[in-house]
């Protein structure tokens, strides 16, 4: 399937995100589940403690901690596949770089419920929160591995600031708490072979519930100032290069790297 990337382009521009149904096929969903399943069962059992406690997700997938270099080749072979780089470039058509991957999963602890936040909250005061909703944004590429609720998210946050509302629940303020649910939320459903974009710093909160297990990639703009986010241990060695057939996306966060050393 080719997707027209200039719709991409404008939905991802107008609303902060899109989806793409049965996107991937059986066969690329179950060899990406078989390295995802590896990397999850050794996570599990090296963090039990915040796995029960406190987790909702992990990281740095692509490393070397949990899987061989064989699957980590695999993955990089499935983020920077002809399939996803199209509609990477359909959002960021001037090289864009790869920034890392998170696991999404259900936390076992049954206090955690699901909160809506925008990812720069986490590095940034509410003044600078509202100035950096109109720079470049990380993007996030969401493919779930099994059937999920999905994410919930606001439309067009990525471009404007949060109504009241939204502040209160988001921030906790008045009262309110992060997990209750928004007038202006938009569920999106996903299956396994789905893939949703979307913008990282609009309002958005994962839904829990299911099976779900889902690996977002994160890229972002090479303009952009985002390359000390990145660890360098979730990056292909150099020889791994040769494996990867269109190693690009990677290319460009490893050239980013050498300028800033
Ligand atoms: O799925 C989740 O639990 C949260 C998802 C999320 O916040 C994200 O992908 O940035």
């Amino acid at each position: 399937m080719v997707e027209n990337q200039s719709q991409l382009n404008s939905s991802y521009d107008d609303v902060g995100y899109f989806v793409i149904r049965n996107y991937f096929n059986t066969d690329e969903i179950s060899s990406l589940r078989e390295v995802i399943l590896k990397f999850h069962q050794l996570w599990k059992k090296d963090n039990v403690k915040f796995y029960q406690e406190e987790a909702f997700n992990s990281s740095l997938i692509t490393g070397s901690e949990y899987l061989e270099p064989d699957d980590r080749v695999t993955l990089f072979n499935f983020i920077s596949s002809k399939k996803m780089i199209n509609v990477v470039e359909s959002v960021i058509p001037v090289d864009p770089a790869f920034m890392n991957t998170q696991l999404f999963f259900n936390p076992v602890n049954p206090q955690l419920k699901d909160f809506w936040h925008r990812d720069c909250q986490y590095d940034h005061d509410i003044d600078i929160q509202k100035q950096v909703i109109h720079n470049t944004q990380v993007v996030h590429l969401r493919v779930p591995l099994f059937d999920e609720l999905g994410i919930e998210l606001v439309p067009g946050t990525h471009k404007r600031w949060d109504n009241e509302e939204e502040f209160d629940v988001r921030q906790e303020e008045k009262g309110r708490v992060s997990s209750e649910g928004l007038s202006t939320g938009k569920k999106i459903k996903l299956a396994a072979g789905d893939l949703l974009v979307f913008s990282a710093d609009m309002i958005h909160r994962g839904l829990y519930g299911l099976d779900r297990l889902a690996l977002d990639i994160l890229v972002f703009d090479s303009k952009a100032d985002f390359v000390d986010y990145v660890d360098d241990d979730c990056l292909p060695e150099t020889s791994m290069l040769e494996k990867i057939d269109n190693p690009r996306l990677f290319m460009n966060t490893l050239h980013l790297k050498s300028k800033n050393r």
